[in-house]
């Protein structure tokens, strides 16, 4: 066993874990924190399963109050369970503390949690059937009507301004002018896609602004590989990836799950032929969040929907190549130009979506 191994292994031990461990591998596709699975012994030869995660100090400046965050939803998340008559162990993440007590470790200025790893349901990277799609919606929905009545106050910001579009262009335009790694010359059709949609960018902001749609709890990272569904029922168990929990629009929860579940292609294909909006998984997801969310989204909310869906689109991209400019220290790669080719895709779907702008309408008010 290598010794990175036998270090994993003794960080896992310091949390109350059941068994001996047998075995950690690293784990999921997620582009934030390192993530591994770890498998225990139990008598009579049975497994209990546990998800180690460094967390990423790059992206979460501030472990001990992203923990707090992390703790509280999922407390939260549990009572609500129980009291509604579900299964608290599975149905929401749950954290499993240290053998003396706290919720993270900390070692040679690194950081760690463990969670139960919720058994029986996967998480997926594509949609491989229509149905899974829907009950995503219908459970990012529902996660988003339980933290209704969470006290917000108490939430710390673990990325400030995360989904603000405004900024997030302006950090863009900085990161242009810096030109770190020389490599902006290259990109000047992708820059300028951009630069043509920096209008748009105020649209929500301003919105929340003025009061015109409400600020919510939200999740606010609804991709299709941060729910776990069950793989009896097909139903979305378990929201889980709870880092970016903060105040926010649910247009941006529903935005990011349409961004990249309803591509028809992957998120870094390199093919953009294969990248396009696909309006019936996109017809199919707007039924499912707004009855997940049970009556809750207003009348405004959703007939800016389509807006939602393009501008966390947009900012995503805008995100790859503002890292990607900035020499790939955000998002984690596994090639060169990884997050150009991420880049495309995004600005390949926003297109796709100015292009059937009036299909997408349609659909949103035909839940009104
Ligand atoms: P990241 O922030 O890097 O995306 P996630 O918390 O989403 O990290 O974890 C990465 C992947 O690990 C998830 O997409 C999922 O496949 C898996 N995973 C995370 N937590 C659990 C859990 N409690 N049970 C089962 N799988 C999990
Ligand atoms: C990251 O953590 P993960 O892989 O679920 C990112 C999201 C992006 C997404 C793009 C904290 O999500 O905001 O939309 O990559 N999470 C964070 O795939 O930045
Ligand atoms: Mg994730």
């Amino acid at each position: 066993m290598g010794k990175e191994k036998a270090d994993l292994i003794h960080i896992a031990e310091r949390f109350a874990i059941e068994g001996e461990i047998g075995s950690i591998e690293a784990h999921g596709n997620g582009h934030i924190n390192d993530t591994f699975l770890v498998t225990c012994q139990l008598a009579e030869g049975k497994t209990r399963r546990y998800i180690l995660q460094r967390m990423n100090q790059e992206v979460f400046k501030n472990p001990k109050e992203l923990m707090e965050n992390v703790t509280g939803v999922t407390t939260f998340l549990q009572n609500k369970i129980r009291e509604n008559g579900g299964d608290p162990e599975r149905e929401a993440l749950n954290v499993i503390l240290l053998k003396d007590g706290g919720s993270y470790w900390q070692e040679d200025n690194t950081f760690w949690r463990v969670y139960r790893f919720v058994e029986g349901a996967d998480s997926l990277d594509v949609v491989e059937r229509p149905e899974e799609f829907y009950e995503s919606a219908v459970a990012f929905g529902q996660f988003q009507k339980l933290l209704a009545d969470y006290p917000a106050e108490s939430l710390h910001e673990t990325i400030p301004n995360f989904h603000n579009t405004i900024d997030r262009v302006e950090k863009f335009k900085k990161a242009v002018e810096a030109d770190a790694m020389k490599r902006a010359a290259d990109v000047q059709e992708e820059i300028q896609f951009v630069l043509d949609r920096e209008a748009d960018c105020h649209i929500l902001c301003d919105m929340l602004a003025a009061g015109e749609i409400p600020l919510r709890v939200t999740h606010n990272d609804t991709k299709l590989n941060n729910i776990m569904l069950d793989h009896e029922t097909g139903k979305g168990i378990c929201v889980i990836d709870l880092d970016t929990v903060m105040p926010g629009s649910a247009l941006y929860d529903y935005g990011d799950s349409i961004r990249f579940g309803a591509n028809t292609g992957a998120e870094d294909e390199k093919d953009l032929s294969k990248i396009s909006c696909d309006l019936e998984l996109f017809a199919l997801y707007t039924k499912g969040f707004i009855e997940g969310c049970g009556g809750s989204l207003t009348e405004k909310e959703i007939r800016m929907l389509p807006m939602g869906a393009k501008l966390m689109t947009l900012e995503c991209g805008m995100r790859f190549l503002t890292d990607y400019l900035e020499g790939d220290h955000y998002f984690k790669i596994h090639r060169p130009e990884h997050n150009l080719d991420r880049t495309r895709t995004q600005f390949r779907m926003v297109k796709d979506m100015e292009d059937k702008w009036e299909k997408m309408q349609e659909i949103a008010e035909s839940c009104l």
